[in-house]
C-alpha cells in the first residue's frame, strides 16, 4: 500500500525458504519481487514457511547466508517472529525490498486503533490471546492507509538504531503508548535497532506510538516481527513496472514451454 514515497507491506512479513531460486524457482522469485506471489504458488514452489521458531539456519544472527529466505506480505499466514534485525533486512533485501524507516512506519500505522478492546477475533491483538494471530487475521486492526496488524501482534523491527535504551519513560500526557528510549547501555557494546508498534503482549501501552530501542538487532524474539517496503515507482516510471510483468510473462511461459 502506498505511503507517501514508499509502497509499505500490508501485512507483517512471512518469511519463506525457497529451494532453487536462481533457477527452478527463478519465475516465483521474480513474482515476490512483484509483490504478486500468492500461497498455492509458494507451496506449488516446494517453499517453506518459517519463523514460527527460530528456524532461519543456515542463515546467521548476523545475516550471512540468507540467499534463499525472501519475505512475502500476504494474508492468512504466521508472521515471522525470531528474526534478528539482520536476518529481518536480508529476508526483505532477497524479495526486492527493505525495512520501513521509522518515519515511514508511522506514516502507514497512522489511524490504527490504539489498540482498543481486544476481543480476540477481530481487534488488534494485544493482549488476549497471548501469542501472534494470522497476518490480517484482526480484520479491525487496520491503518488509514490499509496495513494490518501495525499495532499488536507482532513488535516491528524498523530501519532505524538508537544507543541501546533501558529506560521507559513513556509519552507523558501525549499518549499512553510505550516510549523506551531512555537510559542509554553504552556497556553492553550494542546498539538498540528500533521496535514498532507494540505486540500481542503489551496490552494499552501498544499502539501507532509505541516505540522501543531496548533490543539489540542482534536478539530474536517471539513477539518482534516485521514488515517489509520498497520506493514506490516515481512519477511518470510505470512504464518500468510494466517492463517488469513483461519480463515475468516471458520466464512463465519459457518455463511452460520446457
Ligand atoms: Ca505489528
Ligand atoms: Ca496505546
Amino acid at each position: 500500500m502506498a505511503a507517501g514515497t514508499v509502497c509499505l507491506d500490508r501485512y507483517e512479513a512471512s518469511v519463506w525458504r525457497i529451494p532453487d531460486p536462481n533457477t527452478g524457482n527463478a519465475s516465483l522469485v521474480a513474482k515476490i519481487r512483484l509483490g504478486l506471489a500468492n500461497p498455492g504458488e509458494l507451496t506449488r514452489g516446494g517453499a517453506t514457511l518459517l519463523g514460527e521458531r527460530a528456524d532461519y539456519a543456515p542463515c546467521t544472527d548476523d545475516g550471512r547466508s540468507c540467499g534463499d529466505l525472501y519475505a512475502v506480505s500476504i494474508p492468512s499466514v504466521s508472521p515471522a517472529a525470531f528474526a534478528t534485525w539482520f536476518q529481518a533486512q536480508q529476508a526483505c533485501a532477497d524479495a526486492g525490498k527493505r525495512l520501513p524507516t521509522s518515519a515511514e512506519w508511522q506514516v502507514g500505522a497512522n489511524g490504527s486503533p490504539d489498540p482498543g478492546p481486544d476481543d480476540g477475533t477481530l481487534d488488534c491483538n494485544t493482549a488476549a490471546r497471548g501469542t501472534a494471530a494470522l497476518t490480517g487475521e484482526r480484520s479491525r486492526c487496520v491503518s488509514a492507509r490499509g496495513a494490518f496488524d501495525a499495532v499488536g501482534n507482532l513488535s516491528e523491527w524498523v530501519a532505524d538504531w538508537a544507543p541501546l535504551s533501558t529506560t521507559c519513560t513513556g509519552w507523558a500526557s501525549f499518549s499512553g503508548d510505550f516510549m523506551c528510549l531512555a537510559g542509554a547501555n553504552d556497556s553492553k557494546g550494542a546498539p538498540g535497532a528500533l521496535l514498532r508498534g507494540g505486540s500481542f503482549r503489551d496490552g494499552a501501552s501498544a499502539g501507532p506510538l509505541a516505540i522501543s530501542g531496548e533490543l539489540d538487532p542482534t536478539r530474536a524474539e517471539d513477539s518482534v516481527g516485521f514488515r517489509c517496503a520498497r520506493p514506490l515507482p516515481e512519477p511518470g516510471r510505470d512504464a518500468l513496472w510494466g517492463a517488469g510483468l513483461t519480463a515475468l510473462a516471458i520466464l512463465a511461459r519459457r518455463r511452460g514451454s520446457r
